[in-house]
């Protein structure tokens, strides 16, 4: 059985369903700690779930003879400049559960998402290196940087199997981000298709890493069935996708929506966005397990443009 932590979140939403579509319905159990969302979930088993319950997760593994975790459940980079303490308590809390749970019920795999938010001022801003200098002085980051050694600690002295992508902004139609710095960019796409202005918390020439949600889903997935010998990298991997600008996504979306007026109003989340890098060097994922992104901004702009008005439609 296979459970998924925080599987209402952003990522969680499509993932599960990935999950659910690769291994059958049967074999996964969806958490979060919104019940309320245990709608989304016809195609699976939904249980409820506090990640910060040590004690409850020990027990559901046990009992629903779980193998594998995906460990999502987190708090995103706006959201914990806003609340430090009890964003690295819970970021670090339910992760260091989840390692020691899979130590002491020896599970198969685990898997955790680390971020491009590792990466600080004075890293190298243009192909960020998979080992460079990395100094995050967001919670998030700093919380994710933790997070990376504690499983290469793990692995190491445990030989637990847990893996880790560096995800860059994620970009998709069917789920909604929560309280991170890269959300502009799913929601100038909502905005795009009502015929709204967009107004953009980021400077027009905020370059950041992203990805298309069909990548990121493909590459955790490969990711998580490469063979373990293929991994060399126990903290996290680097994955590089598409990188771009408020100011290019936004041209590009004009190409389909020619009136789509965009005007730039940079809050706190600026100072989050000047200290992560403008793109990322993959090269270890590629050699290791093979990793390739398929979707450029167009293609992710017409796909999106493409699927969302009649996602939204189906939802309501
Ligand atoms: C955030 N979407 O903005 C997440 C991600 C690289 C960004 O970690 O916090």
């Amino acid at each position: 059985t296979i459970l998924i932590t925080g599987a209402a979140g952003q990522l969680g939403s499509e993932l599960t369903l990935a999950l659910a579509n690769m291994h059958g319905g049967d074999r996964i159990i969806a958490t979060d700690i919104n019940e309320a969302s245990a709608c989304k979930f016809d195609y699976c088993r939904f249980m409820p779930l506090d990640v910060m319950d040590r004690q409850k997760m020990a027990e559901i593994v046990k009992t629903e003879t779980v193998t594998q975790i995906y460990h999502l459940a987190a708090i995103l980079s706006a959201t914990s400049e806003k609340n430090p303490i009890f964003a690295w308590n819970l970021n670090m809390e339910s992760l260091l559960s989840i390692l020691e749970i899979a130590k002491e019920q020896k599970l198969n795999k685990i898997y955790w998402p680390s971020s491009i938010a590792v990466f600080g001022p004075n890293t190298p801003m243009q192909n960020t290196p998979q080992d460079c200098v990395m100094d995050p002085n967001t919670v998030y980051g700093i919380s994710k940087q933790a997070g990376e050694r504690w499983c290469a600690y793990y692995f190491e002295k445990y030989g637990v199997d847990v893996r880790s992508l560096r995800y860059p902004g994620l970009i998709g139609y069917k789920s909604m981000p929560g309280g991170g710095t890269t959300d502009y960019a799913v929601d100038i796409f909502h905005k795009a298709i009502e015929g709204e202005d967009f107004e953009c918390f980021l400077s027009e020439d905020t370059y950041l890493p992203m990805m298309y949600m069909d990548d990121a889903i493909k590459a955790t997935l490969d990711l998580m069935h490469a063979p373990a010998e293929q991994i060399k990298v126990r903290s996290s991997y680097n994955l590089g996708g598409i990188s771009f600008s408020p100011k290019e996504i936004h041209e590009c979306i004009k190409q389909h929506y020619p009136n789509f007026n965009i005007s730039y109003k940079p809050d706190f989340r600026q100072e989050i966005a000047d200290t992560w890098p403008d793109s990322i060097d993959d090269s270890a994922a590629q050699n290791d397990w093979g990793w390739q992104h398929s979707f450029g901004l167009e293609e992710m702009t017409k796909d999106i443009l493409a699927n969302l008005p009649a996602y939204l439609v189906n939802l309501k």
